[in-house]
Order: structure tokens, then C-alpha cells, then sequence
């Protein structure tokens, strides 16, 4: 057996939330494939959210957007989801596709857009107050394509205003996470580029305002899990957004471009106690099926970060400390290279199985036949895309 009974143990209270738009159909600027079966609505988003957690046991509750996720009664769609047996998580707002936003939201010169995009962060808090979420979300697309063409002080000044005033309005339980991205769709300079502007401006709110750490928004080479150690050093790694990249912002599935890479996140993040059920870090995905199946492409994404969290959690860490105390640098490393090439899924399907679960929940899925039946079932209507 190469995974341990105390790993295991520390497994089962692992929670990963998934993004209500990874079930819309999505694509490239080019185009956008659309799969029988995709969700019309909220509810259809939810209940295929609900598959992925039926097989795996492992994302008990699914992130919104607004208004991509909008409803007439919110708590109403929380019962719906309940009743499948998830909960409304992470609240997203969306201030990247009104016209008014083209040249900024929280940070645009002008008052009246700025209130606008309060305004809108307002009626996400009024969404989380329904459905007893406890987590907004921030990402801001403001930045600027060109130099000269904004005050990118000014614009910093400004955007910390607007979060002071979101932040005020949140509830004693709720939190204000605050994701980075160093591009795109500004290209010159963007507004919150990376985790030390992110953390300069939840610094400056309170308690209750942290980072968000999305792994595709940052250069290509950076050293993402030294930031998941500062991040916790510092007591403000607020959440994941968890996929994974080639080359760019790819939202690609977590654990499929670079496994050792989530190796390493996972590790400083049990190293620096942002696992376990005394931690506050919030696990989600942040992830685009474009060409590969959604309900199935989830269910390889969180067993992907479950298989990496088994194999981060088996590292020998006193073995470890010893070698790096003792100044053995190939033993140290060696350490860690044993614990990444272990492979864990046998012990894992076994263990799952003993849980009453499918040893291997991508053929359980594949044989539920609910695919077949999404796509003969959802028939007319609008499937939702990237968004709405
Ligand atoms: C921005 C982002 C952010 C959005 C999501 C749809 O690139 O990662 O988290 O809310 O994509
Ligand atoms: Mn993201
Ligand atoms: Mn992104």
C-alpha cells in the first residue's frame, strides 16, 4: 500500500468547488463548439455539477457568476441545489461585459461607472445573503492597452475606494477574495496584475478580504507555489482557482499541463497549513471545457487534485527537514521526487470502493448513461455558453 491510513483520513474532508460556467459551452476567440446535452439554465448547470459530486464524493457545492447565473429567487435555486445534494458557493461578480465597463469598473474615472460597478458587487452581497455564501469573488478585466491612455496611480487610488465600499457592505461571515491576472483582456498594464498588488489592497480592507489565486494568470515560469507559501505566511491565501496552462490564460483541465507543478502548490500548501478542515483556504476550479466533454472533464479535474493532494500529503517531511537541516540537497530532493512519483490510484479506487463509491468514477459516469439522457432530455432553448 503506498498510500497511508492517516493520508486517507486526511482525504475525506477534501472539497473542491466547481465553476457553474465550466458546463457551458465555451471556446477560443475563434470559435465555440457547442455539446448536446449543455445547460440551458442555472438548474441544468447545477444538476450536472451534481453528477461530478455523486461519483467522486469531492465538490459538494458550485460557484455562481452574475449575472451569467442570474434568477428571480436565489434561495430558491440554493433548495434546488440542496435537494441534489450541493450548496451555492463562491459568488462571482462580472464586471467585464457592459459597454459602460470599457475602459474600467472599479477603477474608471468616472464616479457614475465606478457606483455602477459598486452598485453590481451590492447585488452579488444581496445574492450571497440568500443562498448563504460566504465568499465574493472579485476578478477585474479593468486595465489599460496602451501607455499614457489611464493614470495608472489614480486608477490604483480608485480601486481601492470601491473595494473600502464593497467591503463595508459584507456580512460578519462573509469574505472578499480578490484574484490577480497580469493580462488580458488589458494588455499594457491591468489594474491587479499580480498577488502582491491583490494583497496591498485586501491588506488595506481588513480581516476578511484575501487573494484569490487563479493558476493561469501569471508569467509563464513563475514560481506559483512560493506564492501559495508567502500567500500563507502572510495569513491571506483566501482561495484557488485551479486549472491549468500551456501558454497562456488556457483553463485548461487542473493537473494536465504540468502535474508536478500542482505537486508543488499542493505541498507548500500542506506545508503551510492551508489543508485540512482547520484551514479557510477555499479549493475551487476555474476551468473551460472546449473541445472535451464537461461532466467528465470536471470529474478528471478534481480526481486529478485529490490523486496530487495524496501524493503532496505522503512527503516525508521529517525525512525532509532532517536532509535540508543536515544541507543534503540531492537527499532533500529526492524526498520530494519519491513522493511525486508515487503512484497513488490504485489505493484511491480501492479506498473510494470502500467508501460505496465507484473505484473509477469516469467509466461509472460514462455507464450512467445521464449524458444520453441531458442530450435527448434538453432539446430547444438557448444552451448556455462561456458566461450565460
Ligand atoms: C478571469 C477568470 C475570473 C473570471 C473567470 C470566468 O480570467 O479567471 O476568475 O471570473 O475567469
Ligand atoms: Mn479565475
Ligand atoms: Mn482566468
Amino acid at each position: 500500500m503506498t498510500v497511508s491510513t492517516e493520508t486517507l483520513r486526511l482525504l475525506e474532508s477534501q472539497a473542491i468547488e466547481l465553476p457553474s460556467w465550466a458546463f457551458g459551452n465555451s471556446g477560443t476567440r475563434f470559435k465555440v463548439f457547442s455539446t448536446p446535452g449543455t445547460p440551458r439554465t442555472p438548474e441544468e448547470k447545477i444538476a450536472d455539477a451534481a453528477q461530478v459530486n455523486k461519483f467522486t464524493a469531492l465538490s459538494p457545492s458550485v460557484a455562481i457568476h452574475i449575472p451569467w447565473d442570474k434568477v428571480d429567487d436565489y434561495a430558491a435555486l440554493g433548495r434546488y441545489a440542496e435537494d441534489l445534494g450541493v450548496t451555492l458557493g463562491t459568488v462571482n461578480s462580472n464586471t467585464f461585459q457592459d459597454d459602460a465597463y470599457k475602459f474600467g469598473s472599479l477603477t474608471h474615472i468616472d464616479p457614475k461607472v465606478r457606483q455602477m460597478a459598486i452598485d453590481h458587487h451590492f447585488e452579488c452581497i444581496d445574492v450571497m445573503n440568500q443562498t448563504g455564501s460566504e465568499d465574493l469573488k472579485i476578478w477585474l478585466a479593468d486595465g489599460t492597452n496602451y501607455p499614457g491612455q489611464g493614470d495608472i496611480r489614480g486608477r490604483q487610488d480608485r480601486l481601492a475606494d470601491s473595494l473600502a465600499a464593497i467591503y463595508a457592505r459584507l456580512g460578519e461571515n462573509q469574505r472578499l477574495v480578490l484574484e490577480y491576472k497580469f493580462f488580458e483582456p488589458a494588455f499594457y498594464h491591468t489594474d491587479v496584475p499580480d498577488w502582491g498588488t491583490s494583497y496591498a489592497q485586501v491588506a488595506a480592507l481588513g480581516d476578511r478580504a484575501m487573494v484569490c489565486l487563479d493558476t493561469g494568470h501569471h508569467a509563464p515560469g513563475t514560481n506559483i507555489e512560493f506564492i501559495v507559501a508567502q500567500l500563507l505566511r502572510l495569513g491571506k491565501l483566501g482561495s484557488f482557482d485551479f486549472n491549468s496552462r500551456f501558454y497562456a490564460d488556457d483553463d485548461l483541465i487542473v493537473g494536465a499541463a504540468d502535474p508536478f507543478q500542482l505537486f508543488r502548490i499542493l505541498y507548500e500548501v500542506i506545508r503551510g497549513g492551508g489543508y485540512g478542515p482547520d484551514s479557510t483556504v477555499a479549493f475551487m476550479l476555474d476551468q473551460c471545457h472546449n473541445v472535451e466533454e464537461k461532466i467528465p472533464g470536471q470529474i478528471r479535474s478534481v480526481l486529478n487534485v485529490q490523486e496530487m493532494t495524496a501524493r503532496a500529503l505522503s512527503v516525508d517531511r521529517t525525512a525532509l527537514t532532517a536532509a535540508q537541516e543536515a544541507g543534503d540537497v540531492l537527499g532533500a530532493n529526492g524526498i520530494m521526487m519519491d513522493a511525486f512519483y508515487s503512484d497513488v490510484r490504485a489505493d484511491l479506487a480501492a479506498w473510494r470502493e470502500s467508501r460505496g463509491l465507484p473505484a473509477d468514477p469516469m467509466k461509472a459516469f460514462a455507464a450512467s448513461g445521464y449524458q444520453a439522457k441531458i442530450a435527448a432530455d434538453r432539446v430547444g432553448g438557448t444552451q448556455a455558453g462561456w458566461g450565460a
